[in-house]
């Protein structure tokens, strides 16, 4: 070797060009014809895209896995405390993508892939994405582990290594049919599994006392039955930095142990039955919006993962010869909602019946090292276990909760003096609906911060589902509004917006957003601003050729673009979306010369596959399109697109090209959203209720730039609370009545009056989410927004102060919070060691 100590720099790449650090494009080249050979075993004239796909893919991972080697070094002799998110969901999109934006060698992969005669696009296609989630949670989850990794935050993202993700959506016939997402069919270059590292975690069983040599009263546990979680890891790298993250994932498979008992009595199918459903723990993810209380392996699957991670830290901890008490100035454990809330009872068992610490100590421990993030105010998504299930497969917890509880509600009772109602409204268990454990409690109880993501979301809590807790310990609780990456959400998914704005004002806003402030005198800059419309326009262009090929829809670029993406849920209200669009339609037929702005309604979302009436809105979509789009009366004024199953990849094509972003939820419901800040980073405008983060987009953006229309949460509360009557709105509204009339009808389902009635039935006689209450307001708003359209200068103007002023939805900035008032962790630069030093 040069016998140089020269360390590597990310921005300029190796001073040494190594095959397998180098960032020339040469040397690109090299090593991907290389991995084609000795990886993919492949040579060019049957190599398949994705073969060469799979070339480029570890061509990347080579770089990254050097940048990675170094991050675990460091951290391991650094003493580093470091962020554990335990999260049940991860949606990270596809890898390659974020990957080379992160190294910062687009171009040079680029040029290095056409020097083989391929096309980056078409390779990039070809990854398969992880939809190891259902929606903003998961999706969440993914962009804090950039923001971790970006700003060199020490972090491990603890997770389920489903093998079927959330499913894949097709349309039949207007309906939604849910496919198996066989994601891991074709390999995944982006995963090193450790089977070193595997862990046995128990299920079932019945606890024993005992007493130890020293005397002490202890306490065992017998499973019935043990699992093995063997980890999966994959590099999350950060934004020109060194530092490389690992995200752990468990999949559950049978431990050699376990089946050889069976195989000494013979029984080789049995053994072999045991493996199959140990494995069957981690085979697919749950969907969320369906009632999941009752369904053991949902809760076998928190239990498992949770366990792993845990068990998985303490042996971090030890290896660095650290003393347990320590354990939680090492580590700060957040729970993404109450999913691993488990955690709490299992780090207690851990640290009680394994590492025999006495129970103070180890509540101290507990209580310091959790965080507890709540995600929403639907009650019907608390989560909560009956007795009976919990104990049968987690008897030891289930001990532990009760002593948790009794030592908890003692507290309590010094505190609220002969107060039964107080002690039966905080107790982890709920007494009234057949004793059942409360695991928002338990998270709050074994937490010592406790935050919602949104401030309005932050104080409905504080007065509504939390408001005990939150009178007990008001210093737990914080607000801390969501972010999303700009990593991603931008650079990544917008390159020719991305390279106006660096253009003109640098690229110093990829990593502090705040910087996107120097485009709001630009917004008064009329070249600026036609460059801007030139953007937009090739980005709408891009998405309808898109559906041109691949739905063989017309759509006209010039139109409004008006899309509402997101999981499917009467909350969110995409009804109340399809009424606008038939009201349009009902003037177009009564008045066929009327002026109209021309729109192109956008939807895509997937539905939980049992939830009939987020199905039925699908359908109602589709019909409505069918109709529409057809009637030459229409002459294209409106067209109506459904994008079929919306995940991360295809909502790359979306944002970017979208005009107006619809965030129309009845205000109170939605905790934050994301989708919101993705659209409006991408010059789209917003209608929207003053919900979750909208409230604070519109403050960011200002008033006169956001299309605000609806109840307050408060007038929601109000009018519910006085007996709303739904029927009212449609007796007294005939625009509204005449839409939904023609809905019920059958005009959209070929004469059938049947289909839609369970739809309009329940606006007209329950309508929860106040659609009927809020649609004059959103018919209003609209109309405002199809004027506006008109006078494309304005427009503009507005869409580039959305840009301007977005900056504090980063998640960089959210998870500098979490760091600053929650974790207490610091940053850690990351030097890297020449290749060939660090191989020796
Ligand atoms: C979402 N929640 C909120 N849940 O609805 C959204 N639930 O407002 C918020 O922006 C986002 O979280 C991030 O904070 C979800 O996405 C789930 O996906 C889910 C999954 C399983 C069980 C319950």
């Amino acid at each position: 070797t040069s016998g140089q100590s020269d360390s590597m720099d990310v921005q300029t790449g190796p001073q040494i060009e190594d095959d397998r650090t180098g960032f020339s494009i040469e040397t690109l080249r090299r090593a991907i014809a290389d991995n084609l050979y000795y990886i993919q075993g492949k040579f060019p004239e049957i190599a398949t895209q994705y073969d060469y796909y799979m070339a480029l893919a570890y061509t990347v991972r080579d770089r990254i896995l050097h940048r990675w080697i170094n991050t675990v070094k460091t951290y391991r002799e650094q003493d580093v405390k470091v962020v554990c998110y335990l999260s049940a969901e991860y949606l990270p999109g596809p890898h390659l993508g974020n990957n080379l934006v992160n190294l910062g060698i687009y171009p040079q992969v680029e040029q290095a892939v056409r020097a083989s005669g391929l096309d980056l696009n078409a390779l990039l296609a070809e990854e398969e994405e992880p939809g190891l989630g259902n929606g903003g949670l998961g999706r969440l989850a993914a962009c804090y582990m950039d923001s971790l990794a970006t700003l060199e935050i020490p972090a491990i993202g603890y997770g389920i290594r489903y093998e079927y993700g959330i499913f894949d959506q097709e349309i039949r016939d207007g309906w939604q049919v849910e496919i198996t997402d066989k994601w891991l069919r074709l390999g995944n270059p982006w995963e090193i599994p450790r089977p070193e590292n595997a862990v046995d975690v128990k299920f079932g069983g019945y606890t024993e006392s005992y007493t130890d040599d020293q005397g002490h009263y202890r306490v065992r546990w017998v499973p019935h039955q043990v699992v093995k979680g063997v980890p999966y890891d994959t590099p999350i790298s950060g934004y020109r930095v060194n530092t490389t993250n690992t995200l752990r994932l468990w999949k559950a498979e049978a431990p050699e142990s376990f089946d050889f008992q069976a195989f000494n009595l013979g029984d080789y199918y049995g053994a072999v039955d045991t493996k199959i459903t140990s494995e069957n723990l981690t085979k697919v993810l749950y969907p969320n919006d369906e009632p999941i209380q009752g369904k053991q392996l949902r809760l076998e699957q928190q239990y498992f993962f949770v366990s792993c991670s845990l068990q998985n830290l303490l042996k971090i901890h030890l290896l660095r010869e650290d003393p347990l008490e320590t354990f939680a100035d090492k580590f700060a454990i957040q729970l993404n909602d109450t999913h691993p809330a488990i955690g709490i009872a299992e780090l207690m068992r851990l640290l009680v019946d394994e590492y025999l610490i006495n129970w103070e100590i180890a509540w101290d421990i507990t209580q310091e090292a959790f965080a507890f993030t709540n995600h929403t105010l639907l009650p019907e998504a608390l989560e909560t276990w009956s007795l009976e299930l919990f104990g049968r497969l987690l008897p030891r917890h289930l001990e532990i909760i009760y002593e948790i509880n009794q030592r908890f509600l003692d507290q309590v009772r010094l505190k609220y003096l002969g107060n039964t109602d107080k002690l039966a409204q905080l107790s982890l268990l709920d007494e009234r609906r057949g004793k059942r454990i409360r695991m928002a409690h338990l998270a709050c109880v074994g937490s010592h911060a406790i935050n919602g993501v949104a401030a309005l979301h932050t104080e409905l809590l504080k007065t509504g589902v939390l408001r005990d807790f939150y009178e007990l310990w008001p210093e737990k609780f914080s607000n801390k509004t969501n972010g999303v990456t700009p990593r991603r959400w931008m650079v990544l998914i917008n390159p020719r917006l991305t390279q106006l704005i660096s253009r003109n004002i640098g690229e110093s806003w990829i990593k502090q957003l705040d910087d996107l402030r120097q485009l709001a005198p630009l917004a008064n800059d009329p070249s600026f601003c036609h460059e801007w419309r030139q953007v937009k326009r090739a980005v709408k262009q891009d998405l309808a050729d898109y559906i041109q090929t691949t739905q063989g829809l017309t759509i006209n670029p010039d139109s409004i673009y008006d899309v509402q993406a997101k999981r499917f849920h009467e909350y969110k209200r995409q009804h109340l979306n399809v009424l606008h669009i038939v009201t349009l339609y009902n003037r177009i037929k009564h008045n066929p010369e009327i002026e109209m702005t021309p729109r192109t309604f956008i939807f895509g979302g997937k539905a939980a596959p049992g939830y009939r009436m987020a199905k039925l809105i699908i359908k109602l979509i589709t019909a409505v399109g069918d109709a529409v789009n057809q009637d030459p009366d229409v002459c294209d004024r409106i067209k109506i697109v459904f994008m079929p199953d919306f995940n991360v990849t295809n909502s790359q094509r979306i944002y970017p090209a979208a005009d107006l972003s619809e965030q129309i939820s009845t205000a109170g419901k939605e905790a934050s959203g994301t989708g919101n800040m993705k659209f409006s980073m991408n010059g789209a405008l917003t209608i929207g209720t003053l919900d979750g983060a909208n409230i604070e987009i519109r403050e960011a953006v200002g008033a006169e730039n956001f299309y605000l229309f609806g109840l307050t949460a408060q007038e929601v509360a109000d009018l519910k609370a006085s007996s709303y009557n739904p029927r009212a709105y449609y007796d007294s509204n005939a625009a509204l009545r005449e839409a939904l009339d023609l809905i019920s009808s059958g005009y959209f389902s070929h004469g059938d009056g049947s289909l839609f009635q369970p739809l309009v039935e329940g606006l007209l006689h329950h309508d929860p989410y106040l659609v009927l209450a809020d649609y004059q307001s959103y018919i209003d708003c609209q109309d405002s927004v199809g004027q506006a359209f008109q006078d494309q200068e304005t427009w503009t103007r507005t869409a580039i102060l959305n840009v301007a002023r977005i900056g504090k939805f980063s998640s960089d900035r959210a998870i500098r919070e979490y760091c600053q008032d929650i974790w207490h962790v610091d940053p850690v630069h990351i030097k890297l060691e020449e290749y060939v030093q660090a191989k020796a």
